[in-house]
């Protein structure tokens, strides 16, 4: 067999199998490009996500209030986070630095700071293009999207059957049928199902009827649902009655996992809009009360709080149906990259997802790969090197496999399971 004979050998042959791995990128909120303006891309896309709408209003004059920012038109909401949080306040933040990863990884002057010059790069390019340029570069196989057949606008676009792209697989997303039955039970209305507002047994079969014919028409790769930290599981709630009657046995029918994003706080600060969401630390026993009481489903989960990310390890170590994923939103920080994927390392060995991008602009995933893959390679070259120091011998092949593992291999071998 042919194992590596130094640490040093090890730990550069880590660091280059994450850099060199393709990955498969488990939640974003990307859409083909034939879904019209639902894909975002551009310079002035990323100037405007969310992240870093919440930065600028920690650092605009006082005058300029979040609605007034929100009516006006993109270019103008980009100029003025162009000027405040890169400009005036230092593009130090993970989502400032990402555009400037980004723009430079595209080939671009970021160090002439000049924003009309840039613009003029993107209006160049056309969607069906820069897509396939882009997974290259990030180098990613396939992402996953989040699609909400409770959102009229993505609805009509599946209903109209618009073209897909190859490196985009569905996701059957469920925020609205578990956590507003109402509004859910109306749009289903709406669309032929028999729903009433009281989901008594024949809405929630006329929901899992919702679900199944949607699951034929846009073949998710599962079903999915944000949750928020105050979500309890049993509960004596609708959310209880919606999971038990409708989401768990559409699943298993499905032969599906249900991804759960849970500790969400919506809306802390309304005014901010989207970029207005909190966290909260949640209740682990609610996965793992799910896991245990439904071992015929299967979960992959994450967890905002950081709080919250060690009891979450040791509830994989306990349940086979249970698949952990990402550093999510507020946990996509370098640091607390670092810190969560030793700790899943430690205590589940190479079995977890170690990252998603939920990058809600393409060009996002240039960064958020390349900036994941840094650290991810720093973890594991110190992880080889300790193996190696115990007297564990490994080939450049293993290494490998692991690495894929992490980086899409295991979410795979889930999904088959
Ligand atoms: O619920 C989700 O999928 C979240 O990821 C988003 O709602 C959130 O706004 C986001 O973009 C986080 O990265
Ligand atoms: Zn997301």
């Amino acid at each position: 067999m042919n194992t590596l004979k130094e640490a040093a050998a090890v730990e550069a042959e880590a660091r280059k199998a994450v850099a060199e791995t393709t990955v498969t990128d488990v939640h974003t909120h990307l859409f083909p490009p034939a879904h019209g303006k639902l894909l975002r891309w551009g310079i002035d896309e990323l100037l405007t996500y969310h992240y870093l709408a919440a930065e600028l209003f920690t650092v605009a004059p006082r005058e300029l209030r979040p609605e007034r920012f929100w009516r006006m038109p993109k270019q103008a909401q980009a100029e003025l986070v162009w000027e405040h949080v890169f400009l005036h306040h230092g593009a130090l933040s993970e989502a400032a630095r990402g555009v400037i990863t980004t723009l430079s990884a595209l080939g671009l002057d970021v160090a002439g700071r000049d924003l009309k010059s840039i613009r003029q790069w993107f209006a160049a390019q056309s969607a069906g293009e820069y897509l396939p340029k882009v997974f290259k570069i990030a180098n990613i196989d396939y992402a996953v999207m989040t699609n909400d057949p409770f959102k009229a606008e993505e609805a009509s676009y599946w209903n109209a059957g618009a073209e897909g792209v190859e490196n985009l697989k569905a996701a059957l997303r469920l925020d609205t049928l578990i956590l507003d039955w109402p509004v859910a039970a109306a749009t289903m209305l709406t669309a032929g199902y028999d729903t009433a507002e009281e989901p008594n047994k024949r809405s929630l079969s006329e929901a899992r009827r919702f679900l199944a014919d949607w699951a034929k028409r846009i073949q998710p790769v599962y079903l999915a649902a944000s949750m928020p930290a105050d979500f309890h599981y049993p509960n004596d709630d609708m959310v209880t009655r919606v999971l038990e009657g409708v989401v768990l046995p559409a699943a298993r029918e499905l032969g599906m996992p249900v991804a759960l994003m849970i500790g969400v706080r919506r809306g802390l600060n309304p005014a901010l809009g989207e970029a207005g969401d909190g966290v909260g630390v949640a209740d682990v026993s609610a996965v793992t009360n799910l896991c245990g009481m439904n071992p015929e489903n299967k979960f992959l989960v994450t967890m905002l709080s950081r709080v919250n990310q060690h009891e979450l390890c040791v509830a994989a170590r306990k349940f086979s149906n249970l698949h952990l994923f990402g550093c999510w939103w507020f946990c996509n920080n370098p640091s607390i990259i670092e810190e969560i994927t030793r700790q899943r390392l430690e205590l589940l060995g190479a079995t977890f997802t170690c990252q998603h991008s939920d990058a809600r602009v393409l060009d996002q995933l240039i960064y958020k790969w390349a900036h994941a893959r840094t650290i991810v390679a720093d973890v594991l070259a110190d992880k080889y090197a300790d193996l190696f120091l115990a007297g564990w011998r490994c080939t450049k092949d293993e290494i490998r496999r692991d690495v894929r593992n992490l980086f899409g291999g295991m979410f795979e071998e889930f999904l088959a399971k």
